[in-house]
C-alpha cells in the first residue's frame, strides 16, 4: 500500500503576506500554488492541514515581552485569518499554534485543533506516514515543523514551489533549506506530484 500521505499548510496569514504586521516578502504569492496543492489532495480523499499563528495579547513571543517579533496574528483578529485567497477545503483539520504568554512555539507539532487534539496524536490516529509541508514561514515555523516530523518518524517532503522566508538575516531560507534536506526532507514541486 502507499503511504499515507497528509498536506500541512502552515500559517499562511494576512499577517504574514505583504502589508502584514510581519510580512513575509512575496508571501502571498503561493497562494496559488498551494490552491493547486489543495486541490490534488481533496481529490485523492487525503487530509489538509492549516495551522495558524494564535497569540495572545500578552506574550514573550513579542518584542514588547522580552521578543523579538512585532505583535502579529491576535486570536480572531483580521491579521490572524488566512489570506483570503487560499481556499481551503471545509474538511480541513485547523491547527492552532502560539497560545503560550510564557514561550515561543514556531513547530505544528506544538499546535493543537480545537478539542486540544496535538498534530501528532491526530496523524497517528489517521495512520500517516508522509507529510507535504509548505507555508510561511520558510525559517521559522515551516524548518521547525520539517525537523519535529522527521525526528518524530514521518517521511517529510518539503514543497519548495509553496514556500517563502522572513530573512531577518539575508540567507535564513536557504540556509534553513539546507538544514531540512540534510535531516532528510526530500524537496518536492507541483510538477513532480501532478
Ligand atoms: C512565525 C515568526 C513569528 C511563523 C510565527 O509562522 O513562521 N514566524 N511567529
Ligand atoms: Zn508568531
Amino acid at each position: 500500500m502507499k503511504l499515507k500521505k497528509a498536506l500541512l499548510i502552515v500559517d499562511v496569514q494576512n499577517d504574514f503576506c505583504p502589508g502584514g504586521a510581519l510580512a513575509v516578502p512575496q508571501g502571498d504569492k503561493i497562494v496559488p500554488v498551494l490552491n493547486k496543492y489543495i486541490k490534488i489532495f481533496s481529490r485523492n480523499k487525503l487530509p489538509i492541514f492549516a495551522s495558524r499563528d494564535w497569540h495572545p495579547v500578552r506574550t514573550a513571543h513579542f518584542k514588547d515581552f522580552g521578543g523579538v517579533w512585532p505583535v502579529h496574528c491576535i486570536q480572531n483578529t483580521n491579521g490572524a485569518a488566512f489570506h483570503p485567497k487560499l481556499k481551503i477545503p471545509k474538511q480541513a483539520i485547523f491547527l492552532y499554534k502560539g497560545m503560550d504568554p510564557e514561550k515561543d512555539s514556531y513547530s505544528v507539532f506544538q499546535a493543537e485543533d480545537l478539542r486540544g487534539l496535538n498534530f501528532f496524536k491526530i496523524l497517528k490516529l489517521q495512520g500517516t506516514k508522509e507529510l507535504y509541508i509548505a507555508g510561511l514561514a520558510t525559517d521559522y515555523c515551516v524548518k521547525f515543523s520539517v525537523l519535529d516530523g522527521l525526528k518524530q518518524g514521518f517521511k517529510v517532503r518539503l514543497l519548495t514551489d509553496a514556500i517563502k522566508g522572513v530573512d531577518l538575516k539575508p540567507g535564513d531560507s536557504e540556509k534553513a533549506i539546507k538544514e531540512m534536506v540534510k535531516r532528510g526532507a526530500k524537496k518536492t514541486t507541483l510538477k513532480s506530484i501532478k
